[in-house]
């Protein structure tokens, strides 16, 4: 029956249950617990000015970053929502030195694990700009029944089973991918409900916005610098210069970049010699979704999914976006 209104997320769910890897209904359950939390913490955000919930929460994470009190919150909040239903046996999160054990008999035999960025980009907080969750969902590979173990969380992204982000900007989004291509819904505050409203997201093959701290110039590899130039120099016929566009969230940079067509780029630099963004819970999840949507993602090279982890807090250089800017981009880092 044709809906007299957009398609909410949870019939959505219940739609295409059958296409979502293992279809028990568990991985719904935990998507529907993911949607719980993002309206918990979408409330939060949006009256952080009043609330004193503002400035530092006075700790720092293990990334040495201070933790901005909403940070916390969310961290705290999808922790404790995931916990709460019966699907996740484990969770690592950015705010988190170590991973999560779920260890009561309910959840020690659950599939799935979670791998979040509870708040992305949250030194934006504070001067109002946008900011996102990301997250990434594992089944787990040690024994069902035992405490999950490292091996759990450091599987290759192209094992995900489920990734999405939620941005919370002018509106609250919450885009994912089971595999099946990419889906945004837009929060409905008049209900409290994420409706559908960009079907099949699909990423340009081709834009003209590039995404990049150029503060850092000086920092970056010579083909990065060398790309930059490209980026600014007159070519009408490939309609350059391109426009820069770069608000210090990764997921919103991300999220405008799918819908028109765009690269973003954390590389190595002298100050970070293996890129900032994190592989296990910023750069695989973001790069199934852009990848599902027809775009690329690698780390200059390889594809971000093919990588193996090493570490839970690893950080990786990234290339993502339009698949022909994320070729042309490469192209200036082999040494010519
Ligand atoms: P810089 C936020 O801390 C983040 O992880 C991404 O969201 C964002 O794109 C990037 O770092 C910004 O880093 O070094 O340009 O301030």
């Amino acid at each position: 029956m044709k809906h007299h209104r957009p398609t909410t997320l949870g019939e959505f769910l219940m739609e295409n249950q059958e296409k979502f890897p293992y279809a028990t209904g568990e991985l719904s359950q935990l998507l529907s617990s993911i949607r719980l939390a993002s309206k918990v913490v979408n409330r939060e955000i949006n009256k952080a000015g009043l609330a004193d919930i503002l400035g530092l929460a006075g700790s720092e994470n293990i990334q040495g970053e201070n933790q901005m009190k909403l940070d916390v919150f969310a961290n705290d909040t999808f922790i404790r929502t995931l916990r709460s239903m019966g699907e996740v046996c484990g969770v690592a999160s950015e705010e988190l030195d170590d991973f999560i054990s779920f260890e009561d008999n309910i959840h020690s035999s659950s599939k799935y694990v979670v791998l979040i960025d509870p708040l992305d980009g949250s030194s934006n907080i504070d001067v109002n700009v946008s900011v996102g969750t990301i997250f990434s969902i594992y089944r787990r590979i040690s024994e069902p029944g035992s405490p999950v173990k490292l091996e759990d969380f450091l599987q290759p992204g192209n094992a995900q089973v489920a990734a999405g982000y939620v941005v919370y900007g002018s509106s609250t989004m919450i885009v994912f991918t089971t595999g099946h291509g990419v889906n945004g819904f837009t929060l409905d505050p008049s209900i409290g409900t994420y409706c559908l409203s960009h079907p099949n997201m699909k990423i340009p093959s081709k834009g003209n916005i590039y995404s990049i701290n150029e503060g850092n110039y000086v920092h970056f590899p010579e083909g990065v610098k060398k790309y930059i130039k490209f980026c600014q120099t007159l070519d009408l016929k490939s309609n350059r210069p391109y426009t820069s566009r770069y608000i210090g969230s990764l997921v919103c940079d991300l999220h405008r970049n799918i819908l028109k067509g765009g690269i973003y780029i954390y590389p190595t630099g002298t100050m970070s010699p293996n890129g900032k963004l994190r592989l296990l819970y910023e750069c695989n999840p973001l790069a199934l979704i852009i990848e599902q949507a027809g775009g690329r993602a690698t780390n200059g090279e390889i594809r971000i999914l093919d990588i193996k982890p090493s570490k839970l807090h690893q950080r990786v250089p990234y290339f993502a976006g339009s698949t022909e800017m994320v070729l042309e981009a490469e192209s200036f880092l082999v040494e010519r």
